[in-house]
């Protein structure tokens, strides 16, 4: 038999700015949400939550809640015992890894404010509610674990059992793998004759604010125990369901209806599910939990919150020779379900697009008080990202030259791809060098500069800052090979089928689960492509186990290239399944059948029958070959053998208000080059997306801690989500390096704009600061942290527009593209 003839990709469907399917039940919210379902005879949660970072709990009365009205059970861990279970952690990042046990409810101690200490169960969502406030809990509360610097020192203990808050200590060496030199050597000869960069970053902590709560409902009454919840991972949590309560998994059923948005938040096993599954089992009836925006911000998971310190050593002329990275980073009071792992996730970002010849990175994840943190956007890689372009400019900005020439000089160029880098990853493709000169050409950057000379100059109190990030990430987890060689518990494939209905409509089966990406439309594209039938006429399915019971889930932009590649796959063995059945009916040899654009046609002739025509016959199954089965359903599963790189240059330019540190958003603008774009209207949307979530970490949200550990910032009144209003319209483009681990030639695109843009923004702050002596604000940079940063600074000498302090500081001159030594107060070569 002849090979499969896959039509040309992007023909038709390909390419094409398609709304999404989806977006008519998404945007007017007319759909399922976990919230909306109701069920016969269901009762309703309320929690009762520790308002203590760390306490011992020394009674709890329930009697007068069991007594309110529409009240049917108030429990406590003892009443669930072992049948709650406990969360799992499915990535021990090393064998000496400590992890406390994290029962959904605790039991005798309460590690964050926000842990469950007593669950209400009632008629109604109000009436659990209402009486979940006359559970009486008495605390002894304790010294808590709260900054993560000190938490690190083991001055005061999160979990005393442990005797440490030192969870576990990853390394990576280059030396030592072999990818590279000794940093070490580096840094010692960069010391004596070069130049070394040593930095301290703050990643601050920020809330994963999706729009939908998080909400779960559990039926027990069926053959199977069907929970809906708003989760990224219905396939993941079946298994963790399982796996923690020892219900059989064929007994489980998890579905996944639309969902309001995760970005990480809900890649978990979270408490609450497993509670409202302990519960609907015990009591035999349906049962509904849906948090309220304060238990979403205050106890579903963060993310970041990590200390980065840095060392970069160049040679005089500008060449990196070597970088070191220490992180300590909090995984709050218990290790999530990925939490560990984020930060090994970054540990192969941290030279980004860089040849640097020696590396050296070890991260220290410590216990805190805390809520728990675990992936968000991004998930380890924005923070590496955020490092190394902050310390490129850094560099530039030591040696007095553009910031942008810096990077040039150190990254790899588009005639070195495939290239391993001294983390050890292979990047298959890319140029940045493209994405570079397109990202310039648009931003105008000769002309942005010279305004920022004539700002400076005249010493205007507004200054305009340029910000730039020439990032890469590793995105579509993930080779199931390397997950397992970072101890992950799981693997990294995906999967799908495709079902030819009789009527030539086409159904696609996908373990990806969507929660506001567009893979129904996406999907519909390339097989529409494949297959060649109309997009109209193809279904995508995903998101419920008894559906689709083979996945992975939906994180790491893995859908495209991973799901995405399944797809193809799947549809390429309905080809193979349909050419013999449509040589029969043609009477022609299976070799002489070529498929192009939905339709078999004999070589040399007119004679030819669509796929359509096809199925229908198979249906029929009236006149089908010897021995060919009567379907041409097909299924793939894959596993693709290597990350892919999405990379761009984003290029940012602010007005800072020297007076009153307030920073204006002026020019934004991305080039990403995520190889081919299946739906370039989904991906504009990604990255507008990213983009305001990174920024937002750049100028607006942190979660904030006071000192007795009570999260201040816990209503959209102190946690700053920014609104449309708040930003500016973006310029994004695109170049194109397909990715060579997958046949689209596709590279993942849901983190991208959030992974670049925080960087962009920071460094065009500290930019249009630097010839105040300003050499960082740390995130969010607030009006009020600017304004300090530029008091303090005057206060070290340094100022704007008055007299000349602090002697001579190396300057770019942006004008001419000089280099020179220029004066701090104007910015004027001397
Ligand atoms: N796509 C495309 N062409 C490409 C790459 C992607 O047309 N070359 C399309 C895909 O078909 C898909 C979308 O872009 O419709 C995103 O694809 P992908 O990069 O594969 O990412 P995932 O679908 O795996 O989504 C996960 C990613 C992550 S990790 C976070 S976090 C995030 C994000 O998606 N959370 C989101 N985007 C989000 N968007 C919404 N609306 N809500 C979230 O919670």
């Amino acid at each position: 038999m002849t090979a499969v003839e896959t039509p040309p990709i992007g023909t038709r469907e390909i390419g094409r700015d398609r709304r999404r399917k989806e977006d008519a039940r998404l945007i007017t919210g007319r759909t399922r949400w976990t919230d909306n379902i109701t069920l016969p005879g269901m009762l309703h949660l309320a929690m009762v939550r520790s308002p203590f970072a760390h306490a011992r709990i020394t009674s709890i009365d329930t009697g007068a809640a069991k007594d309110a009205v529409g009240v049917v059970d108030v429990v406590t861990a003892a009443d669930l015992g072992e049948s709650v279970g406990v969360c799992i952690n499915a990535w021990p990042i090393t064998p000496e890894q400590k992890a406390p046990t994290h029962p959904p409810i605790a039991v005798d101690r309460v590690c964050f404010a926000g842990e469950i200490v007593a669950v209400v169960v009632a008629r109604s969502a109000a009436e659990a509610r209402d009486a979940a406030e006359l559970v009486e809990v008495e605390y002894d509360e304790l010294p808590a674990a709260l900054d993560l610097k000190e938490a690190a020192q083991d001055t005061v203990l999160a979990h005393p059992d442990l005797g440490t808050n030192k969870s576990a200590y990853w390394v990576f060496d280059s030396a030592q793998a072999g990818t590279g030199g000794d940093v070490e050597e580096a840094i010692a000869a960069a010391r004596t004759d070069g130049v070394l960069i040593e930095r301290e970053y703050r990643q601050q902590r920020l809330i994963p604010a999706f729009m939908e709560p998080r909400s779960v409902v559990v039926d027990p009454t069926g053959e199977q125990i069907t929970m809906w919840s708003a989760t990224q991972i219905p396939h993941i949590l079946r298994f963790a369901l399982a796996a923690t309560t020892g219900v059989p998994e064929s007994k489980i059923r998890v579905i996944a209806p639309d969902v309001g948005g995760g970005f990480g938040g809900k890649l978990q096993q979270t408490p609450e599910e497993m509670i409202v599954f302990a519960l609907a089992r015990r009591l035999g009836r349906p049962v509904k939990y849906t948090e309220t925006r304060s238990e979403s911000l205050m106890s579903g998971h963060h993310g970041r919150d990590q200390w980065q310190k840095l060392t970069l050593a160049a040679t005089r002329e500008g060449k990196v020779t070597g970088l070191k990275v220490e992180l300590l980073a909090d995984l709050g009071a218990y290790v999530a379900l990925v939490g560990g792992g984020v930060p090994v996730l970054g540990a192969f970002m941290f030279n980004a697009i860089y040849k640097f010849p020696a590396y050296h990175f070890s991260c220290q994840t410590v216990f805190t008080n805390k809520t728990w943190t675990d992936a968000y956007r991004g998930a380890g890689r924005p923070e590496a990202t955020f490092a190394i372009e902050r310390l490129m400019d850094e560099l530039a900005a030591e040696l007095g030259r553009d910031p942008l020439e810096v990077r040039e000089q150190n990254w790899i160029t588009h005639e070195e791809f495939p290239f391993t880098t001294v983390a050890g990853l292979e990047y298959d493709s890319g140029n940045y060098e493209a994405a570079t000169a397109r990202a310039k050409e648009m931003f105008g950057y000769d002309e942005l500069r010279a305004e920022q000379r004539r700002r400076r100059e005249s010493g205007d109190p507004v200054q305009l800052g340029i910000g730039i990030s020439t990032f890469t990430e590793m995105c579509g987890l993930a080779p199931s090979r390397v997950l397992g060689s970072l101890d992950y518990g799981a693997g990294g494939w995906e999967h799908a089928q495709i079902r030819m209905l009789a009527t030539g409509k086409v159904e696609v089966v996908t373990g990806a689960s969507a929660h506001g990406q567009g893979h129904e439309t996406a999907f519909s594209q390339i097989v529409a492509d494949r297959l060649g039938v109309p997009f109209e006429d193809v279904e995508v399915l995903h998101g419920d186990t008894q559906i689709a019971p083979k996945g992975l889930d939906t994180y790491g932009s893995r859908s495209l290239v991973v799901g995405g590649e399944a797809v193809v796959r799947a549809a390429d063995k309905v080809i193979e399944k349909a050419r013999p059945i449509a040589a029969h009916l043609l009477e022609a040899n299976v070799e002489d059948l070529e498929f192009k654009d939905g339709r078999f046609s004999v070589r040399g002739t007119d004679a030819g029958l669509g796929l359509t025509e096809v199925a229908l016959a198979t249906f029929a199954a009236h006149n089908l070959p010897d021995g060919v089965e009567p379907s041409l359903d097909a299924e793939a599963t894959f596993d693709p053998v290597n990350f892919n790189f999405p990379h761009g240059t984003h290029l940012c330019a602010v007005e800072v208000d020297t007076e009153t540190g307030q920073v204006k958003l002026r020019t934004y603008v991305a080039c990403d080059d995520i190889g081919v774009v299946i739906n370039p209207l989904i991906v504009s949307g990604q990255v507008h997306g990213g983009l305001v979530q990174g920024i937002a970490q750049a100028l607006w949200e942190e979660a904030v801690y006071d000192e007795s550990g009570t999260l201040v910032s816990g209503s959209f009144v102190d946690y700053l989500l920014p609104t449309a209003a708040d930003t500016i319209s973006f310029q994004i483009d695109h170049t194109t390096s397909p990715a060579k681990t997958n046949s689209l030639g596709a590279k993942g695109v849901g983190e991208a704009g959030t992974i670049a843009s925080t960087p962009a923004v920071v460094n065009a702050i500290v930019d249009a600061l630097r010839p105040f002596g300003v050499h960082d604000v740390q995130m969010p940079c607030t009006p009020e942290r600017v304004w300090r940063a530029l008091r303090q600074s005057e206060g070290e000498g340094a100022g704007a527009g008055g007299e000349t302090v602090g002697g001579a500081m190396p300057h770019f001159d942006p004008s001419t593209g000089t280099q020179g030594t220029a004066d701090r107060t104007t910015g004027a070569d001397e």
